[in-house]
């Protein structure tokens, strides 16, 4: 297998579905559908669609409703990104390689870009559930991506991570470190994966093994994340370096060391590659990709 083909070819086929589902009339006057639209299309790996379409191919999916579902994963990554580089939070200026949204519209439509694009994913999951032939299947991987991304999962993670840089939060700091990843990061990766294997109708066992295998590959996931914060540089990583020490944020690498941090990456991707040795089909592009998310330099 040509893994690099294979995912030239699985981003540009998320990619069209991202593009089909995009606002495209400017029927609102304003800047709002602009800015939607600039937050997703200015770059972004991509890496979330094509692990949630890669598991809903595993488990032998092969309806259109994977595309609205693919969309909406996108829509809800890009509003916490969009969210996540406001003044309020890490108050970036590059992302993707780019203005970050607000840096190019304005505090406030980085605010409501953020705020359209998440609540545009909920209509597109809604568009998934009325395509799909088994709407069971759909409004289970619906809510899988609902719970992953709120409270939770994703912004429960996010609001532990605001908290401890502001004011600190007692106790042992790798274990909230850890909850940290666990959420802000790792459950993101663990909907995407989940909901694409449940839309094909994965059984309770299997969205198990695939929730652990998330939550692994979404850890080491973040914590390269770190390295490449410290060892990368702004034009291959495509926003500004030393982000965590100047956002006063505790991370693998100043708990542990850089070495151990690599040492845990390389751990946590060999016990994803394991979890997928234990699905139904055929895997080998869903572990190489794991290699690929694991060692990545931007
Ligand atoms: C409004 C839904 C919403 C959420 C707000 C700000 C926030 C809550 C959550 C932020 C969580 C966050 C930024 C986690 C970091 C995860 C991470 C490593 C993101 C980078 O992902 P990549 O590398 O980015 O896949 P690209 O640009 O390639 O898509």
């Amino acid at each position: 297998m040509d893994f690099n083909k294979e995912l030239e070819e699985r981003v540009k086929k998320a990619n069209q579905a991202i593009e089909e589902c995009l606002p495209k009339e400017k029927n609102i006057p304003g800047n709002l559908i602009e800015s939607m639209r600039y937050s997703v299309l200015v770059g972004g790996k991509r890496v979330r669609p094509v692990l949630m379409g890669e598991l809903f191919e595993i488990f032998g999916g092969t309806g259109k409703e994977i595309r609205f579902f693919q969309s909406a994963m996108e829509m809800i990554h890009t509003s916490s990104l969009c969210h996540d580089d406001l003044p309020a939070l890490d108050n970036d200026m590059l992302r993707r390689g780019k203005k970050t949204t607000h840096a190019q519209f304005g505090e406030a439509m980085g605010i409501l870009a953020g705020d359209a694009l998440l609540n545009y994913a909920y209509e597109l999951l809604f568009d998934g559930i009325n395509e799909a032939q088994n709407k069971e299947n759909a409004i289970r991987a619906a809510r899988i991506l609902s719970k992953k991304s709120g409270y939770l999962g994703m912004l429960g993670g996010q609001s532990v991570d605001v908290e401890r840089e502001k004011t600190g939060i007692e106790g042992d700091q790798l274990e909230i470190l850890e909850y940290i990843n666990e959420k802000k990061t790792a459950a993101l990766i663990e909907g995407a994966m989940m909901a694409g294997a449940a839309l094909a109708g994965a059984n309770d066992g299997q969205l198990e093994i695939i929730e652990k295998m998330g939550n692994r590959i979404g850890l080491a996931f973040q914590i390269q994340d770190d390295i490449l914060d410290v060892t990368g540089t702004t034009e291959s990583i495509g926003k500004p370096v030393f982000s965590d020490m100047k956002n006063n944020k505790e991370t693998y690498i100043n708990i542990v060391g850089i070495e151990e941090a690599a040492k845990k990456v390389i751990e946590l991707t060999n016990e994803a590659v394991a979890l997928a040795d234990q699905l139904p089909r055929n895997t080998e592009f869903l572990k190489e990709m794991f290699s690929y998310l694991s060692l990545r330099k931007k």
